[in-house]
């Protein structure tokens, strides 16, 4: 009766739903378009209070919506969690020390469409007056050197930055938790797919961000332990320099607003299978990626 997309507070509440909810295995489509409601729906995992402050993550998966293996790992994360609470010591200490709001999907329009009418569209489903072409590319409507280089001004294209910074419904509102969440969440993590790299801003600036080598750091020994524990190779390293220059993204945003661990993951693959990376592989993909998350993410509560 409870839909999937309401807020949770408590684990138990959530177990038996997630369970179910994985073992679709993409095979159904989860979430349904929400035309007319403005917010999109994270849940919250919270373990046991360890200090009078509780610090905070945020993880939001399919900001683009034929990024396939992003909300499956959002998913992977919270039934993980769910399943080794007080089990594995890592998820422990995180949840512990750490109140985790994950968002699975947050352009469900976008992802619906892609299940049902064509499997690479990127972008959000809004549309204006002004064109008649459909979507704005969330991760360039946030405002941090909104529309420069990077990013388009015009509706057809691929990476529209939209009419003004936060004109989406979805980033505004990403924007807006945030925003009032700053104090609290140390740890900002969008999923992405492909390319297999841990990245964190700048995107929008070739500038180096003050604490650079702390996040260098960060995500180099992240992928160390993927080359170790799974044989695979991220590449990791600030976005400019190693995906593109990119201007809107939801990371330097939160990068700006004060949240300075800010880290965009891209997950498998390298390009053989793309977006439409198969089934078979989402197991190896999301724990390649959990990995890296815990690590990360231990790190920064021995450091906040
Ligand atoms: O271009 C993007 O938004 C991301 N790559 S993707 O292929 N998944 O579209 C990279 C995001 C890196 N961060 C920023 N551009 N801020
Ligand atoms: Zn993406």
């Amino acid at each position: 009766s409870v839909s999937y997309y309401d807020r949770y507070h408590s684990l138990e509440d959530v177990r038996d739903l997630i369970v179910s909810y994985i073992l679709l295995d993409q095979q159904d489509c989860p979430g349904t378009p929400r035309h007319g409601q403005s917010h999109p729906d994270w849940l919250i995992l919270s373990g046991r209070q360890e200090r009078a402050e509780k610090r905070a993550m945020w993880i939001d998966c399919g900001i683009h919506a034929r990024e396939w293996i992003s909300p499956a790992f959002c998913l992977w994360f919270v039934q993980y969690s769910l399943n080794f609470y007080n089990l594995n010591n890592d998820i422990t200490e995180m949840l512990n020390s750490m109140d985790i709001y994950v968002l699975p999907v947050m352009n469900p329009d976008g992802y619906k469409y892609t299940w049902t009418t064509n499997r690479m569209w990127r972008k959000n489903r809004s549309s204006s007056k002004e064109s008649n072409c459909v979507g704005t590319d969330l991760n360039r409507n946030f405002d941090a050197n909104w529309c420069t280089k990077g990013a388009s001004n015009r509706p057809c294209d691929e990476i529209y930055c939209g009419q003004f910074p936060e004109s989406e419904p979805e980033a505004e509102a990403v924007a807006n938790f945030l925003r009032s969440h700053k104090d609290s969440v140390k740890l900002y993590l969008s999923i992405h797919s492909y390319g297999q790299m841990l990245l964190f801003p700048y995107s929008c600036s070739n500038e180096e961000v003050p604490n650079y080598a702390e996040l260098f750091e960060l995500v180099q020994e992240a992928a160390m332990k993927i080359r170790r524990y799974y044989r695979n190779n991220y590449k990791y390293g600030a976005s400019a320099k190693t995906i593109y220059v990119a201007p809107g993204g939801s990371d330097d945003w939160a990068y700006n607003l004060g949240i300075h661990y800010s880290f965009t993951f891209e997950l498998e693959d390298r390009g053989r299978y793309g977006f439409l990376l198969p089934p078979s592989f989402i197991s190896n993909a999301c724990n390649e990626a959990l990995l890296a998350l815990k690590s990360i993410a231990l790190r920064v509560i021995q450091k906040t």
